[in-house]
Parts: structure tokens; sequence; C-alpha cells
């Protein structure tokens, strides 16, 4: 059963003169009572007044008599609603984020999330995945248009171009780049020559020679190396070198495989009075050792190896089983520089630094672009031993000064030199 009950409102009404405010009164409200009457003026229009009344006005509410339990149930669903709009979602700060994302990961780590929550992980997780990938995009895309951007100044155009035509990776041809932006600045005008000096001059400190090298004090020598690099032709040279020094040499081929490699090796014996013994094995390799060290007591053994393919892992721990029988004072990994320099890096990379000694470089007459060779000065921390440029086994060798092998990274024409 409803009842009206009468009940009042409070109301605040405001107008800019006394006049209007009672015209508003009465016109809104059949009856009211004035509680509070004002008037003032407000900063910075301190010229207008405002007048504002308090009044209290009639209502009519609608009240419910009912029974208890409706009553209760009224009060229950009122909590109900208060209860829902009460809950307001606050917005996660990144801190409160963060310790939240923590918290989960900690507790994934531990297995105590529930299956519910690891798939929100889960997807945050591949949603970053994503993210991260974007960005790596996003960058290699902006490094490329910076790259090409970089290029259209005259003089890094240039550099670029004189390292391509040398054979030098991309990501070297990079480092240049940001060397040359950042000495040369404002410069714009350098001539090829002024250019090549200074790729000289910044390639230099990079290439790794032995200069101490003497190979006088290496007892043993090993050569191993792919398929026709040109090993038996350089170990040949290098007996040749040892034999003008007057120093006795003592030959052993491990290659019992390639029909015409032992004729090849017994003729030069023959014109430099040496012995050579083929060792079929790693055992044979030991006895072969000691003969020449006990019987013939050579001043030096060296140990040409069978080329193989060294891109098979069979074949390197073939040659590493040659090596841990020998154990030379000095192991050359062999390449021809017309190899690219990315499967150099490969083969080179199958091999633990103390298991060689550092580089031959044969060939290098044969290439036009060398600049290739710029990654195993930059990616690799041996040295350079030898380098070979011809055929001939009396000469064709050298242990090259650091500025004549820069010089040649990048001008064919440039002659090698530096006696052995
Ligand atoms: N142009 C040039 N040719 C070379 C040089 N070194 C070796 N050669 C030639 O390369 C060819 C292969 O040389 P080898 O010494 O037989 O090569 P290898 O590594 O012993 O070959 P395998 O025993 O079959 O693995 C021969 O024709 C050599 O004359 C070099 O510095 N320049
Ligand atoms: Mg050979």
């Amino acid at each position: 059963m409803n009842q009206k009950k009468q009940l009042e409102t409070l109301e605040v009404i405001q107008a800019t003169s006394q006049k209007s405010l009672y015209s508003i009164l009465n016109d809104r409200f059949e009856s009211y009572t004035i509680v509070e009457e004002t008037k003032k003026r407000r900063f910075p229009f301190v010229w207008k007044v405002y007048y504002t009344v308090k009044v209290l006005v009639p209502t009519k509410v609608q009240i419910q008599t009912t029974s208890s339990t409706e009553v209760f149930s009224e009060q229950l669903k009122q909590q109900i609603d208060s209860d829902r709009e009460e809950k307001v979602i606050l917005p996660v700060t990144s801190e409160k984020k963060q310790t939240k994302k923590r918290e989960l990961l900690e507790r994934l780590e531990q297995a105590s999330v529930s299956p519910k929550e690891i798939k929100t992980l889960t997807v945050k997780k591949q949603q970053e995945v994503e993210t991260n990938q974007l960005k790596a995009m996003l960058e290699i895309i902006n490094d490329k248009l910076s790259e090409q951007k970089k290029e259209e100044i005259p003089y890094l155009k240039k550099i670029a171009t004189i390292l391509r035509d040398s054979g030098v990776e991309e990501e070297n041809i990079k480092y240049y780049i940001t060397r040359a932006e950042s000495q040369f600045q404002s410069t714009n005008i350098m001539s090829d020559g002024e250019i090549y000096e200074w790729l000289v001059k910044e390639t230099k400190p990079h290439i790794k020679i032995d200069n101490q090298l003497d190979i006088t004090n290496s007892r043993i020598i090993a050569l191993v190396g792919q398929t026709g690099v040109g090993k038996t032709t350089t170990i040949v040279k290098i007996g040749w070198q040892l034999a003008n020094k007057n120093r006795s040499v003592g030959f052993i081929t491990t290659d019992t495989f390639r029909s015409g490699a032992v004729p090849q090796l017994e003729g030069y014996m023959e014109k430099m009075g040496t012995e050579l013994i083929v060792a079929n094995g790693p055992e044979e390799l030991t006895e072969a050792i000691s003969y020449f060290t006990y019987v013939n007591q050579v001043d030096h053994i060296l140990i040409d190896t069978i080329g193989r393919n060294y891109m098979d892992n069979h074949s390197i721990d073939t040659v590493k089983q040659y090596l841990e029988s020998a154990k030379p004072d000095l192991t050359c990994l062999t390449f021809s520089a017309v190899y690219k320099s990315k499967d150099m890096l490969e083969i080179i990379s199958q091999f633990k630094e103390e298991e060689f000694s550092g580089f031959i470089l044969t060939k290098l007459d044969e290439t036009k672009t060398a600049g290739g060779l710029l990654s195993i000065f930059m990616e690799t921390k041996k040295p350079i031993l030898f380098v070979t440029d011809g055929q001939d086994v009396t000469k064709n060798i050298y242990i090259p000064s650091h500025e004549i092998l820069a010089k040649r990274m990048f001008r064919r024409d440039v002659p090698l030199s530096g006696i052995i």
C-alpha cells in the first residue's frame, strides 16, 4: 500500500539581479522557504554581482510500506546494486602492471599459476614476441633506409663503391661508412686516391700478422686445408726457403689417396735432396716423425695433409687425429684467397683456437678482389702466417707487412713482398 508523504528539497538558484532571482523563484515553485540569501562578486570580474538563494521547496516522494521480507529483499537488492556501483575499475598503473607481471612470472616459474593465468600469460608473451619482431623489422628497415641515405652523400657513395668492388662484405662496408661519417662530417669531396689512403690507414690496425714469426724456430710445421687450396705447393715453398737458410728438412705426406700427390712431391724432393715419407694413418705419422727426429735428425719436419672437404665433420675429425699425433709447433690453416670469406669463417669455426696457429692465404694472384679477406681479420684473432701468389715453389711466398696487405685488400696491382 502506497502512502504520500510531504518532504522538502533544498534548491539553489543564482541570478545576476535580485529581481530576476525572485522572478525565477516565483516561476518555478508554488511555495518556498528562503534558507540563505547571498550577494557576491567574483574575482577577476569584480564588477559582476551574483545573487544566490538557497530555498526549501516541497517534494513528493513515493514511500513503500511493505512486509518485513519485502523490506529485507529490497535492502538486499539495494545493497547488491550499491556494491555493483562501487566496483569501479581503476586503471592499473604501469608499476602495478609490472608487479603483477613479475608475480605471475615468479608463480609460473614455481608452477603455481592456474591454467587460465598461464593462458593469459602465453598470449601476452606471444604478443611481446610479435611486438619485438616488429620492432626488429622496423630497425632493419630504418637501418637500410639510413644506409641508403648515407650512400647518397658523394664521398660515402665512393667509399661504398670501392669497398664493394674490392669484394668487402656488406657488414664491413657498414663499419667503414660509419667510421668515415664520424671522421669527415662536413667533407663531401674526396678523390679516389684520398679514399684509398684512408681505407689503408683504417684497415691496417685490423690486420693481424705474426711479425715475430721465424720459421727456423718451428721444428714441426703442418699444413691443413680444403682440397686444392695449395697445401702441397706451399709446404714445398716453405721447405725451399728453409733449405736456402741451410736448414735440413724432411717431408711427410698423409695423402695416400690422391694419385699423383706422391710423385708431385717426389719431384721437388729430388731437386732439394730431401727425403719424403708417406704416412698412412696417425700411427704411421708418429713413426715418421720419430724417424726424422732420431734417425735422419733433420732440423724441420714438414707435414702435408690430405685435402678434404672441411664442410664435412668426419674430414675435420680425421685431420684433427693427425694433428694430435704430430703435435706441430706451427699448424697452418690454409685457404685460397679466391674462397668466399663466409666459407672460410665456417671452416675456421670448426677449429678450436688452440688447434691451429694461424692462416696461410694462397693464390692472391688469382683474385682481383681480396677485400673479402677482411672478414678473416675482423672476425678472428689468429694471424696471417704466410701469403702466396704463384705456382713457383722457389718463390711466391711471403710474410707481408700490415701496409702491403692492407693495400692489397683494395688494389690488385700492389706487389706482395716480405721474406719468410
Ligand atoms: N696461381 C697460383 N696457383 C697456386 C698457388 N699455390 C698453389 N697453386 C696451384 O694450385 C693447384 C693445387 O695446388 P696443390 O698444392 O696441389 O693443392 P693441395 O691443397 O695440395 O691440393 P690437394 O692435395 O688435392 O688437397 C696447383 O696447380 C698449384 O700449382 C698460388 O699461390 N697461386
Ligand atoms: Mg696436396
